[in-house]
Order: C-alpha cells, then structure tokens, then sequence
C-alpha cells in the first residue's frame, strides 16, 4: 500500500485543473528561523506564489500523515512547537515519523520526494543542503535526492555555510543542471555571487520553464537547482558572511554539534554574529525566491 500524502482542496483542485502549485518546505520553519519571524515568513512565502499567479504547497508530517497544504493555523502550530519536538525529516526520516504518527518537518530532500508523490513541479526553498566544509563525507541527503527526483527546485544556491565547488560536484555527477535566474554565477545564499559558474544563465521564467519542460521530454527521473541571488539591497556583504561563517562552524565542531544539528546551529549563530543581518538577508530571498518560483510555475503550465 503506498501513503497517499493528504491534499489540501485548493492545491487538489489547483492540480486537477493543470494550474501552477508550487511546493514549500516546513524544515525552515522549525529549524531555520526563530518564532515569529518564521510564521511570518511562511505565511509571506504563500503570499508571493499566490501574487505571481500559482497555489502554494506548504509541506509537513502531522501526527506521521504526509500533509500538502497546511493551513495558516497548522503553520502557526508548527512555528510555536518547542525545540527539537518535530522531527527534522529528510529521507531516511520520514518512514519513521509516518510510523510512529509523529511531526515532521520537511527538508529539501523530503519535501522533493512528497512534491514528486503529489505531482508538483516546483518548489522554492531558501538554499539546499551540500557537502560541509571541512567535513567532505557530510553530504547533505538534499544533494543525493536531486540525483532521483524530478523536481525543480529555486534557491539561493546551497548555503554558504557550506564547501560549494563541492557542492556543485555532487550535483554534476549526478547530472543536475544548474540554472541561474538572472545570473552567471552561483548565488552563495547570504551573499549574491560565487566566482563558480552556472550551467546556464535564464533570463526569464519562460526559459527556466522551458528546461524543465525538456527534462520531462527526455525522461529525466532527476531534479533541477534554478538559483536566484539574494535581493541586492539584502545582499550580506560577502567577507562578513564568511567571517562569521568561519566562526560559527569551527565553534560548532568544538562544541560537538554534529549532523542534522549542524545546519540549524550555524544559521542561528551567523544570525547572532552579524546582528541579523544574515537573517534579514535569509528572509528577503526566501520569499523573492517564492515569487520567482510562482512565475516559474505559472510559465510551466503554460507550456
Ligand atoms: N533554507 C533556509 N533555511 C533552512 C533550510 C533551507 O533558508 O533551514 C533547511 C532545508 O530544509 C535544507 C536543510 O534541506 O536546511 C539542510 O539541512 P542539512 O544540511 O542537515 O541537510
Ligand atoms: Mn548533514
């Protein structure tokens, strides 16, 4: 028997009519920011799909049932839930929360895998996990899930906290196109830009569109990394970033933080060494990446 995720009516009805659905994920909200700036920025990251013309999916296990369109109070429920009481899903994580009927957040690689169950395209994320500095068997599972799931997902690149050249390998040897929206180079998340190159620079939501289309035509079974620089008046100042980049992960391996725990505690503390400028800059390209993945959508269907 396959767990069939359970859909909103908007987004069923959105589907069913060939209409533009954009899937969100629900690890920033528990995991990523603090509350209530990660209600808000959720409840503004639906806004910017609906703007641009498409549904928004937010994505969660509640109580181990696959949940694709949480309603404003479920998003809330989640912002407010206590440290560590939802399970940060990613792959090997959801049979287990499914299991035993606990909450789940849905990182990049699980919620490619309950976009891809449900039928949705695109998805908008702030920046994917990847290979950890210093730490090169660290592989975020969101690099492998790109390698298997046939999804186009718009980000900021892969967190900056992270080894990006190394980043970029994984991705090409899985053949994972990387796409940039308006930009040659990598976006590094907080900062706009990387000396790293992109596959191919778009300047339109109807190109980016036209690759997935082509994808699906040559029966892709992987994903696709569309990445949109941070907001330029946003934009943290790239020596900044790394500096407290630096300092928040040699801290974190002094201290032990390990694993699922690391991205969460770098991005907390990045916040607290540049006064929230990091999370000012984290918050402007999550919904600007929302609002280009709508268009994104939108032009999909369209096709
Ligand atoms: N983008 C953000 N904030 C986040 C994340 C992405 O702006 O918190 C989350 C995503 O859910 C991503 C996860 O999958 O961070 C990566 O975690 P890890 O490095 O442990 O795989
Ligand atoms: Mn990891």
């Amino acid at each position: 028997m396959i767990a069939k995720p359970k859909v909103s009516a908007a987004v069923q009805n959105a589907l069913g009519s060939k209409e533009p659905v954009v899937a969100l994920e629900s690890t920033l909200i528990t995991h990523g920011l603090p509350y209530p700036l990660n209600v808000e920025t959720a409840l503004a990251m639906e806004a910017a799909v609906r703007a641009a013309g498409a549904t928004p999916a937010t994505i969660a296990i509640l109580k181990g049932e696959i949940t694709v369109g949480l309603t404003p109070a479920q998003i809330e429920t989640l912002a407010q839930a206590p440290p560590n009481s939802v399970r940060k899903c990613s792959r090997r994580d959801l049979p287990i929360a499914i299991a035993l009927g606990q909450d789940g957040a849905t990182t990049v690689a699980g919620t490619m895998i309950v976009a891809a169950m449900t039928g949705i395209k695109v998805f908008a994320t702030g920046g994917i996990g990847g290979v950890h500095r210093g730490q090169p068997h660290d592989v975020s599972a969101d690099l492998l899930e790109f390698g298997r799931t046939a999804v186009a997902v718009v980000s900021s690149g892969a967190k900056s906290i992270l080894d990006l050249p190394l980043t970029l390998e994984v991705l090409e040897t899985q053949g994972v196109p990387v796409i940039g929206y308006r930009t040659n180079a990598l976006p590094a998340f907080y900062a706009a830009n990387t000396d790293l190159p992109v596959d191919q620079r778009v300047d339109s939501a109807a190109e980016a569109a036209a690759i997935i289309r082509a994808a699906d035509a040559i029966g892709a079974k992987h994903g696709l990394l569309i990445t949109v620089p941070v907001p330029a008046d946003k934009e943290l100042q790239a020596d900044i970033a790394e500096e407290a980049i630096l300092r928040a992960t040699s801290e974190a391996e002094s201290t032990g933080i390990a694993g699922k725990d690391i991205t969460p505690f770098v991005l907390s503390r990045v916040s607290e060494l540049t006064d929230g400028a990091s999370m000012a800059a984290n918050i402007a390209l999550l919904i600007n990446n929302a609002r280009v993945a709508g268009q994104i959508a939108q032009a999909y269907c369209q096709g």
